[in-house]
Parts: structure tokens; C-alpha cells; sequence
């Protein structure tokens, strides 16, 4: 009997040296298999049970499960071990104390959209209201209702994209100032930004673009009306004080006229490449609402005055972002739109 229980006893020690070897699930898996599975060594031990002396099979058996038991203890303590081990080492490659990775924000808006919001964030401060219109325009309300007679060389086929011969794409937002005009009476304090058209194409010339128009109308409104408020605008886009000055033109739609020039935003009126020496650089058209436009939509000249101004938002989007070719808006490079 004492040989019998001395083979169980090896059987058991090499057991747990196997249990202890074990260095994974795996492992520890074969283990298993190898001595308790049903055709391990303990369960064959325990088969061959019926070969030895009836007296001596209780304390054999006793014995038998006492070991099997003891190995079922060990492979569980052992898997608990392995399982901890695992966790420790997740905890030691991830950092819990680094800050979290930062939300990727997909999108951000276009520059012109920006700055077409920034040019109308001014103008509401200032008490204008914003109105739009129709991009698909009748010639009526983009040119005869401001003034351009029929043979003006502003319609000519080579500026307007004609739909039909009444129908054209909006050549400036100005059409939007003439059905307001036209709808309600003075007093008018509105500005009108959107796409416009013109057949045109080069460095300094798109298709499409953007302008923001204002229009103000009331009683005794004078040309220093209109200087005050487009320095102001000018000083408040440009974020600080700056040089302008009015230079006599013509529109057919205001008398006087004039185009306004701010002194260089680039070297403070020195003269750079982008000023061409000059110190100025151009930046709207403007002028007191000729009286033929007020009587067109029926405004008595004789008691209402007014100025209005038109700006291209491209043109200060690249002087204000130092763009010099006004294609890079319409590309859509995301390497060009995710600087802004
Ligand atoms: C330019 C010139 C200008 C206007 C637009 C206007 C509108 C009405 C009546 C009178 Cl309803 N005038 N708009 C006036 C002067 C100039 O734009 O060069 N813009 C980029």
C-alpha cells in the first residue's frame, strides 16, 4: 500500500510543478488535460483501483480524491494568478493619468462665409437690417429700377449671364435694395449680401463671388452720413484705426459717387507690393441715391435722400486674410480652407 500511495504522491508533485510552470490559460489548460481529464493519469489511477486488495481501496480512494481535489484548488488559484498578472500589465501600458485625445471637429466654415458674417455683424450693430433676395433676377429689379437703361454698357452680354431676355443672374445685390424700395416706404436701413454673377474669369476676377450692399434712407441724410458710417465699418472689420479717403467716380445708380480707399492694411500707407506704392488700396464703391432711382420706385426725391455703398466680401477676405488670388476660395484645397 505504501508503494500505492507513494506513485499518487509523485503523480500529485508534478502536478502542482506543472500548475507552477504554467505561464498561461493555455498552460495551465494542458495541465488539466494531462492529469485530471478522462484520460489523465489520476482518473487512469483511479480506474486500476479494482487491482488492488479490497481492504486497501478505501484509504487508495480517500487518497485519490483528496489529490484530485487539491489539483482542482491549485489550477483555479493558479488561473486567478494568471488573470491578475494580465491586468497589471494593461495598467502599466495605458496611462490612466494622460489628459483625453481631443474631439477631431470635422468642419470649420468657409473663409467668405466668415467674413460675409463679420461684414453683417458690423452693420447690425449699427441698427441695419438684412434682406435677400433672388439670384434669378429679373432684369427689371438689377438694372432698370436703378438707373441702367436698356443699351448701358453694364448689360452688355459679355458681364450679365442672360436666362432669357427678361432673366438674368443678379449682377450685384443691389436687386434686392430695389424690390425693398419698391415694397416699403422710408425709412430704409438695410444691407443685402449675397452671391452675384458676372462673366468674368482671372486672378482677381471669379464668376460668382459675394457683395454685401447697404442702403439708407431717411430725411436729411447727408454725404458725411455716409463717410461716418463706413469708416466706422472699416475701422471695426480691420480691428483698428485706418487712414480712408473718397475719390470722385460714377455709378449709374448715385450722385456723387465715389470710391473709397483705406490707407494699406499691410504697410500702413509706406507703399508695399499690394498697394502698388500707392499707400491705398480700394475697397467699395459708394455714393448718394441718384433721385431717377428714387422716382422709379416712387420716393419724392424732393423729401427723401440717401446714400448707398456696394463691397466685394472676397476682396476683404483677402486683404484681411493676405490672399492674393481669389481662386484659392473656390478651389476647395482643404490644406488652403482648414487655415481659417
Ligand atoms: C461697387 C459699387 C455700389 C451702390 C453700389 C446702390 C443701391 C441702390 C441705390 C443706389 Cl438700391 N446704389 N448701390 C451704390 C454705389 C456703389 O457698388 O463697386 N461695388 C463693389
Amino acid at each position: 500500500m505504501e508503494d500505492v500511495i507513494k506513485k499518487l504522491k509523485k503523480i500529485e508533485q508534478e502536478a502542482i510543478a506543472a500548475i507552477k510552470a504554467s505561464s498561461s490559460q493555455g498552460d495551465l489548460e494542458g495541465v488539466k488535460v494531462k492529469y485530471l481529464g478522462r484520460k489523465g493519469r489520476l482518473t487512469a489511477f483511479l480506474r486500476e483501483l479494482k487491482n488492488i486488495p479490497s481492504e486497501e481501496r478505501p484509504i487508495v480512494g480517500k487518497t485519490a480524491n483528496e489529490i484530485k481535489e487539491h489539483l482542482k484548488r491549485q489550477l483555479e488559484l493558479k488561473i486567478q494568478e494568471l488573470k491578475q498578472l494580465e491586468q497589471n500589465e494593461n495598467l502599466a501600458v495605458i496611462d490612466i493619468t494622460l489628459p483625453g485625445r481631443r474631439a477631431y471637429f470635422g468642419g470649420t466654415w468657409h473663409p467668405i462665409t466668415q467674413t460675409l458674417r463679420e461684414i453683417c455683424d458690423v452693420f447690425l450693430h449699427m441698427g441695419f437690417e438684412i434682406a435677400e433676395g433672388p439670384d434669378v433676377e429679373l432684369d427689371y429689379y438689377n438694372f432698370e429700377a436703378l438707373n441702367i437703361p436698356p443699351h448701358h454698357p453694364a448689360r452688355d452680354m459679355q458681364d450679365t449671364f442672360y436666362i432669357s431676355p427678361k432673366v438674368v443672374l443678379r449682377t450685384h445685390t443691389s436687386s434686392i435694395q430695389s424690390r425693398i424700395m419698391e415694397k416699403q416706404p422710408p425709412p430704409i436701413r438695410v444691407i443685402a449680401p449675397g452671391a452675384v454673377y458676372r462673366c468674368d474669369a482671372d486672378v482677381s476676377h471669379t464668376p460668382m463671388f459675394h457683395q454685401v450692399e447697404g442702403l439708407l434712407v431717411d430725411k436729411d441724410i447727408s454725404f458725411a452720413h455716409l463717410k461716418g458710417v463706413l469708416t466706422a465699418f472699416m475701422e471695426a472689420i480691420f480691428d483698428k484705426d485706418i487712414g480712408v479717403r473718397f475719390r470722385p467716380s460714377f455709378f449709374p445708380f448715385t450722385e456723387p459717387s465715389a470710391e473709397m480707399d483705406i490707407s494699406c492694411i499691410i504697410c500702413g500707407g509706406k507703399g508695399c507690393r499690394v498697394c502698388k506704392g500707392t499707400g491705398w488700396l480700394e475697397i467699395l464703391g459708394c455714393g448718394m441715391v441718384d433721385p431717377a432711382v428714387f422716382e422709379k420706385v416712387g420716393y419724392d426725391p424732393e423729401r427723401w435722400t440717401g446714400f448707398a455703398f456696394g463691397l466685394g466680401v472676397e476682396r476683404i477676405a483677402m486683404l484681411k486674410y493676405g490672399i492674393n488670388d481669389i481662386r484659392l476660395f473656390f478651389e476647395n484645397h482643404l490644406r488652403f480652407l482648414k487655415q481659417f
